[in-house]
């Protein structure tokens, strides 16, 4: 079962074990994400993030046969320097085979829920979680003459969301990548039974921006609110995660209208070269860096090691409580 291949590094163990605070962290946005060297001065930044916030990083990537949570300085820099397509992406559907193939492999906000969960880890930070892609669901076409045709649907739609539905762990991101239907992962996240909770607005934080344009389910002032309302979910052991939602840093935040239009061309580009499957998203993030001359990077740069920081609140909250 997943204890026999699970191995937590001696500090991480220690923590939890004592009942500190941990906070887990993934590694396919190291990998797939953010090119070299951004990725290693975030994967660094996080963990030290969560270190200033009095909690204990564990970052979560395969290796050798193993789901290893609390990668050492050593096997951050591995991931962070392999040549592009030599590290596997592994997600609930692709772990086993990740695992089997030896090596490196990143995990994504699945496989980290996955393997967090089995260590005893409640709390996991990311960027922006993977949901429904646009043209998952399809289109109808123009009901006039001349008009846009039918499109059949892809049904890409990440398994984030369904380990979202099964795994009871709270997620700290930035809101669902903007690349995506924002509105239909909100309501598949709903149909799964999983919080959403934006902290401090009621507007949906938007990923590179500040807002996605569309209301958050529901919605806290405050850390403290949040880590009252994640303590009463995962204490009703019910199952499920909960998803907690802070908005990209505003030094750093994309404006609305360049996020927006940089995202509208790269899934336009991408659908055109029909790039599909989990290559995907790696491909959106880095045309979007492309077509806003590196500040997608910067505002995705940010807002990874702010979700970091308010993670380790948020863990340091729990075990108080
Ligand atoms: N957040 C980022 N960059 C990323 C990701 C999250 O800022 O690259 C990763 C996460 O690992 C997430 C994955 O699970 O993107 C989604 O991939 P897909 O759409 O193929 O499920
Ligand atoms: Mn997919």
């Amino acid at each position: 079962m997943i204890t026999d291949r699970l191995t937590v590094s001696p500090v991480v163990a220690t923590a939890l074990r004592d009942g500190r605070p941990v906070v887990a962290l993934e590694s396919t946005l190291i990998s797939h994400g953010l090119p070299y060297p951004d990725n290693l001065a975030v994967a660094t930044a996080s963990e030290d993030a969560v270190w200033a916030a009095n909690a204990t990083p564990a970052t979560v990537a395969v290796h050798g046969g193993r789901l290893v949570v609390g990668l050492d300085s050593d096997g951050l820099q591995a991931l962070a320097t392999a040549p592009p397509g030599s590290v596997r992406k592994a997600s609930r559907p692709s772990l086993a085979a990740a695992l089997a193939g030896g090596g490196w492999a990143a995990t994504t906000v699945s496989a980290t829920m996955i393997a967090a969960h089995a260590a005893g880890i409640r709390v996991f930070a990311t960027g922006g979680i993977g949901g429904v892609h646009r043209g998952a669901l399809g289109s109808t076409g123009a009901a006039t003459a001349g008009g846009p045709p039918a499109v059949a649907p892809t049904f890409d739609i990440s398994s984030d969301l369904e380990e979202l539905g099964r795994t009871p762990l709270a997620v700290v991101c930035a809101g669902p990548k903007a690349i995506l239907d924002v509105p239909a992962t909100l309501e598949y996240l709903e149909t799964r039974g999983v919080p959403v909770l934006a902290v401090g607005q009621a507007e949906l934080p938007g990923f590179f921006a500040r807002s996605a344009g569309v209301a958050a389910p529901d919605w806290v002032p405050d850390i403290a609110a949040a880590a009252g309302i994640v303590d009463a979910h995962l204490g009703l052991a019910i199952g499920g995660g909960i998803l907690v939602c802070v908005p990209v840093p505003a030094t750093e935040a994309l404006a609305d209208d360049v996020a927006r239009d940089a995202v509208e061309r790269a899934v336009a580009e991408a659908a055109g070269a029909g790039i599909a499957g989990p290559a995907l998203t790696p491909w959106l993030l880095a045309r979007i860096a492309e077509l806003t001359g590196g500040a997608s990077v910067r505002a995705n740069r940010s807002l990874i090691v702010n979700d970091a920081r308010v993670a380790a609140e948020l863990a340091g909250r729990l075990t108080s409580r």
